[in-house]
């Protein structure tokens, strides 16, 4: 690691593991010297600088852009289990495991990989000398993530995508707008285009879900009304999912998996049993798992959710992901309007006026005073 590594990659801090709070051994330092430290903190590419014995951080030089480390493989990451992931290098999928500076990351970041992140690699040799698996070694800055706190932690669902599919559906589970706001405020935040998708079409007796789609139209979001089951809609969701990475995600049993059957079917996702399905759903999918598209593009299908908690999102952000705010707030008397309580806020009064639908509205006051604590 020459002089030149430092300056073409990008410092980061990472924090100690407990078992690395004490000096390394001197053995250490001559095993690496000698070449044969590969199964150390230190993997090639990366120099590790250790300030003192109290330091509780260390500075990585993470190289950004596509020079890594010359023998390694470039792949994508299609699931992870724990702590191994599944990798796709184009022609196979690798069970890779991560450097142990990688895992150190894991305290901040709950998991270092998400499906959907580009990595480099290098292969393992089983003592058969079998190549059988790899071990991650750097992973890309990642543009459009979609996170979402669970418990103190942010965790990453998925990275890398352009835009998240929002389903929910008519009935059989009953729409949850509420969730539907939420998982917009995190895609915008996390730099991707939301899709609302009100599925179940077929069983839209009352007008309910057509309704609220027409509410996410009228805000400009693109909105699709499907049945996978009836074929509603399949075709669109084919042409916005079309050489796009994407996500679906929403409540449990609302037809994720179903629709993405319908729209490719050689996929053969799991679904819902129709017997015992009730009308919460059954968590039928259990990972996330990233997929290929025939047509061009990739999607992720996920695990129903029962919640969202956006508390990634800064809570001053929050506004700013209501795009029906957007043009009102400067109207407020008071700069730092929250919109919650203050005399003169011009929100409340757009509500008041019915410019503003009050149920979006509630969705704002209740993820603000949420993260207000
Ligand atoms: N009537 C009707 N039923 C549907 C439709 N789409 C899906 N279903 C049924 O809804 C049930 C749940 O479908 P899934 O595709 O497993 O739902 P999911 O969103 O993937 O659920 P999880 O994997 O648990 O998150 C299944 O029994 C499907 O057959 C639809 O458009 N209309
Ligand atoms: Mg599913
Ligand atoms: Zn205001």
């Amino acid at each position: 690691m020459g002089s030149s590594d430092k300056k073409s990659g990008r410092k980061i801090r990472v924090g100690f593991r407990r078992n690395r709070a004490k000096p390394p051994r001197v053995k250490d330092w001559k095993r690496q010297l000698a070449g044969q430290g590969d199964d150390l903190d230190t993997a090639r590419g990366e120099s590790v600088v250790a300030k003192g014995d109290l330091s509780r951080q260390r500075t990585v030089i993470e190289r950004d852009g596509e020079s890594g480390p010359p023998a390694t493989t470039k792949g994508t990451v299609l699931a992870v289990r724990g702590l191994v992931a599944d990798v796709d290098d184009g022609q196979r999928i690798w069970p890779c495991t991560l450097r142990r500076v990688l895992r150190t990351r894991t305290i901040t970041t709950h998991h270092p990989i998400a499906v959907g992140d580009h990595v480099r690699f290098t292969v393992e040799s089983d003592r058969q000398g079998v190549m059988s698996e790899g071990v991650i070694e750097w992973v890309a800055p990642r543009r459009g993530e979609l996170k979402r706190r669970v418990g103190r932690a942010d965790r990453t669902v998925v990275a890398n995508v352009d835009q998240v599919v929002i389903v929910s559906s008519a009935d059989m589970p009953a729409p949850k707008p509420h969730l539907i706001d939420r998982y917009i405020v995190a895609t915008l935040a996390g730099g991707m285009r939301p899709v609302v998708c009100m599925n179940k079409s077929d069983l839209d007796t009352d007008g309910r879900g057509s309704q609220i789609a027409c509410l996410y139209e009228s805000l400009g979001y693109t909105t699709l009304t499907s049945s996978a089951t009836g074929g509603q809609g399949i075709d669109r969701l084919r042409e916005v999912l079309s050489g796009k990475a994407s996500v679906v995600a929403g409540q449990s049993g609302v037809g994720k998996s179903s629709l993405l059957n319908a729209v490719q079917p050689g996929l053969k996702l799991r679904v819902g049993d129709v017997i015992e399905q009730t009308s919460k759903g059954r968590h039928t999918t259990t990972t996330a798992r990233l997929l290929r598209l025939d047509f061009g593009g990739y999607v992720v299908d996920t695990p129903g959710v029962k919640s969202f908690d956006v508390a990634s999102v800064p809570l001053a952000e929050i506004e700013m992901h209501f795009v029906e705010f957007t043009d009102r707030v400067a109207d407020c008397r008071f700069p730092d309007c929250t919109h919650t309580h203050e005399p003169g806020c011009a929100i409340r009064q757009a509500v008041e006026a019915s410019q503003i639908d009050r149920r979006r509205y509630e969705s704002y006051v209740r993820m603000f005073e949420e993260r207000a604590g």
